[in-house]
């Protein structure tokens, strides 16, 4: 409809602030009221855009009592405490989220199409918040989700970068990265904690007390503000939070001297810096200083937080008892990034409240676990003493000294893999065979495959312009790109297929199985031959797609902008993934489980490094490209044998009968058990 029409629907519906309101009718009264009493659109005007804040905030109004309600419980009853640091989170969109784990989804889209909107018209306006990579970023969103969801008293603490992941546009010259800039209108989901503010330290130096105890003083100070997201969980009211810090400058905080030499704006840029980008590059000794700033900044600013909750409820006792504070807090680092919080909660426990070095160790250790994310020597983080001694110089004094006292002694690190390949018993299957056979399962399974087929080509045929049948294959592979990942043994074996079916006489090809291969995926920046691999990619594209000879047999697809909500219209769509890393190199990978509940069949590196662990035989597996791509091909034609309807559906039905073990639920169940000793506290 037109904007007057939208006006006149708006005059029918009166705006009312009813946070609670239920039915269809109030719930567009409440969205008409956002609208107009918490304004960022100009009046008189009702467009998607303006529909989609407004709605969002009306879901907002029914979160809020939940989440205080989930906070103030976990106050009362004080129970033992989650913390997940890290430092990406790749959150997706919340709306559709939000109104599921509500369960308003009928009731939201009623009162939409009340006033003139289909809610999924109005949860595709939001932008995806992309803090965070790949898939160490969406692990630590779906984690958070889970441990909503099991009413786990846990949160996360992460940065809120004012732009996260770049958007990826694909040029005549390959992929062009533009900023997101997913703070430019406003966040509906963030509330700034104005009452939440720690001090960070950088740079000065260590003084040490006529008592022998030592002090970092010195050097800049900024503020580490808060704002917080709230999570919900599913069918369960209890509400955590995400709590994002940003850097913010204090007038007092300013070098007087500076400030009268006329430096007061490149001081106050230092500080905006700090949150200012993800992952800044590396290539040059000032970004790699400010990501370890930014790593210290996510540190300080958690375990301060922590601390002075833990403070805050000891129920009335003046006494602290540090060594209650292991029954207390757990803290879970994702990966290296957050791991100055070792030192820096010895720090706290010593300098700030007096803890020998004994009792600070037992507690830091009984409190800290860290989480390993790759094997990859070259993705380890290092840093220059020299830069390290600059910037943190207490912290360098305790690492010295852990290094010294434990280095023979490190224990408890989890990685994100089993080490065996047994995950899929026989057994685990034969209950569900009876289904998969049953008459009508199959036929149910396919319509709605078929259906999230039909969605995902007219997605590919809305940002491409290519349209693909939604009959043939869907062969998908989406990841960062990566050598190790092997996107350009995918692209080459495309292109050997290409090359056969020109070969082939009219009537060989029609008896071939079309296949629509799709690959997505940003590369790094300046990652050259990831780069060159998107280019090849969408160049072989443009050559099979406009073959009028084949095209109806095979389509190569670049989808660009790979990201959460790009992934949620993909993985329903896929009959067959590709999980094809080189041998030894994944960590563990997390979409493979994605397609694997969704009823895709996977192709995946057959691991000898890891089948023949147990036997501890260590061989190192190193093919060129054509032995892994004859390899592959094999693979590949089996695949196509597998291509019968029926036997595919069984495959799919099982696939996704088999994945129950790959929920995040079931892996934050056993964090809860087995790492944190945290127990459940949901709301009465
Ligand atoms: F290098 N992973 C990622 F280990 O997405 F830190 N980003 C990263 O920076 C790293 C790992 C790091 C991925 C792994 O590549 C993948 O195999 C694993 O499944 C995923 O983390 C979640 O653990």
């Amino acid at each position: 409809g037109s904007t007057t029409d939208r006006i006149k629907i708006l005059e029918k519906i009166p705006p009312v602030a009813n946070p609670q309101a239920k039915d269809p009718a109030a719930i567009a009264s409440n969205i008409n009221y956002h609208a107009h009493y918490s304004p960022h659109f100009s009046p008189y005007k009702f467009e998607p855009e303006q529909a989609f804040y407004a709605t969002a905030e009306s879901v907002r109004d029914q979160l809020i009592k939940q989440w205080n309600d989930t906070y103030s419980h976990y106050h009362k009853v004080n129970p033992k405490q989650t913390y997940y640091l890290s430092m990406e989170y790749l959150q997706g969109r919340a709306l559709t989220n939000a109104v599921g784990n509500l369960d308003v989804q009928d009731a939201y889209a009623n009162a939409l199409k009340q006033l003139g909107y289909a809610l999924e018209e109005i949860t595709e306006q939001e932008k995806d918040a992309a803090l965070g990579n790949g898939g160490l970023g969406r692990l630590a969103s779906c984690f958070l989700d889970s441990m909503a969801t099991l009413s786990l008293p846990a949160w996360g603490y992460g940065l809120r970068y004012r732009y996260g992941l770049f958007k990826q546009l694909m040029t005549k010259t390959g992929q062009e990265e533009i900023a997101e800039d997913w703070l430019e209108k406003f966040s509906p989901w963030e509330i700034p904690r104005h009452d939440v503010v720690f001090p960070i330290r950088f740079f000065g130096q260590v003084e040490i007390n006529p008592n022998g105890s030592r002090k970092w003083i010195g050097g800049e100070v900024i503020q580490a503000a808060a704002y917080d997201v709230p999570i919900p969980g599913y069918k369960t009211k209890d509400t955590n939070s995400l709590r994002l810090w940003e850097a913010k400058a204090r007038a007092e905080d300013f070098n007087l001297f500076e400030f009268n030499d006329g430096k007061y704006e490149s001081a106050a840029l230092l500080h905006s810096r700090i949150c200012a980008v993800l992952y800044p590059g590396d290539a040059t000794e000032d970004g790699k200083l400010l990501r370890l700033k930014q790593q210290y900044f996510l540190c300080s600013a958690s375990l301060q937080d922590i601390i002075t909750r833990f403070k805050e409820r000891l129920g009335g006792r003046d006494k602290i008892l540090w060594s209650e504070f292991p029954s207390k807090v757990a803290v879970q680092l994702n990966d290296t990034h957050p791991t100055l919080s070792i030192p820096e909660l010895m720090r706290l426990l010593m300098d700030d409240e007096g803890l020998g070095w004994d009792e600070a160790w037992d507690i830091t250790n009984r409190t800290i676990a860290y989480t390993n994310h790759t094997v990859l020597p070259e993705a380890l983080e290092k840093w220059s003493q020299t830069v390290m001694w600059k910037l943190l110089p207490r912290h360098m004094e305790i690492i010295e000294e852990i290094d010294k006292r434990v280095r023979y002694t490190l224990n408890l690190v989890n990685g994100v893999a089993q080490l065996h390949s047994d995950i899929l018993k026989a057994e685990l299957f034969s209950d569900y065979v009876k289904f998969a056979d049953n008459s009508e399962l199959p036929a149910e399974w396919e319509s709605a495959k078929l259906a999230s087929k039909q969605q995902l080509a007219n997605y590919v045929l809305q940002v491409t312009g290519v349209s693909i049948d939604p009959n043939s294959l869907f062969d998908i592979q989406i990841k960062r790109i990566h050598e190790y990942k092997r996107q350009l043994m995918n692209i080459m074996g495309a292109v050997y297929r290409y090359k056969k079916l020109k070969e082939m006489s009219p009537e060989e090809r029609k008896k071939t199985t079309p296949r629509t291969i799709m690959i997505g995926g940003k590369a790094f920046a300046t990652y050259t031959n990831a780069k060159r691999i998107v280019k090849l990619v969408s160049d072989v594209g443009a050559v099979v797609n406009t073959d009028p000879e084949v095209n109806s047999f095979l389509k190569i697809i670049f989808v660009p902008n790979y990201n959460v909500s790009v992934a949620e219209v993909l993985i329903p769509g896929s009959e067959l993934s590709q999980h094809i890393s080189t041998a030894g190199m994944e960590a563990s990978g997390t979409s493979n489980m994605k397609f694997a509940l969704n009823g895709c069949l996977i192709i995946g590196t057959l691991d000898e490094l890891m089948l023949k662990s147990e036997k501890k035989l260590v061989k190192k597996i190193s093919l060129f490209l054509v032995q892994q791509l004859t390899k592959f091909l094999g693979c590949v034609k089996k695949e196509s044998k597998d291509w019968d309807r029926k036997k595919w559906t069984k495959m799919s039905i099982l696939s996704t009968a088999g994945s129950g073990k790959f929920s995040s639920d079931r892996t934050i169940g056993q964090y809860a058990n087995e790492i944190w000793k945290i127990d459940e506290c949901p709301l009465p």
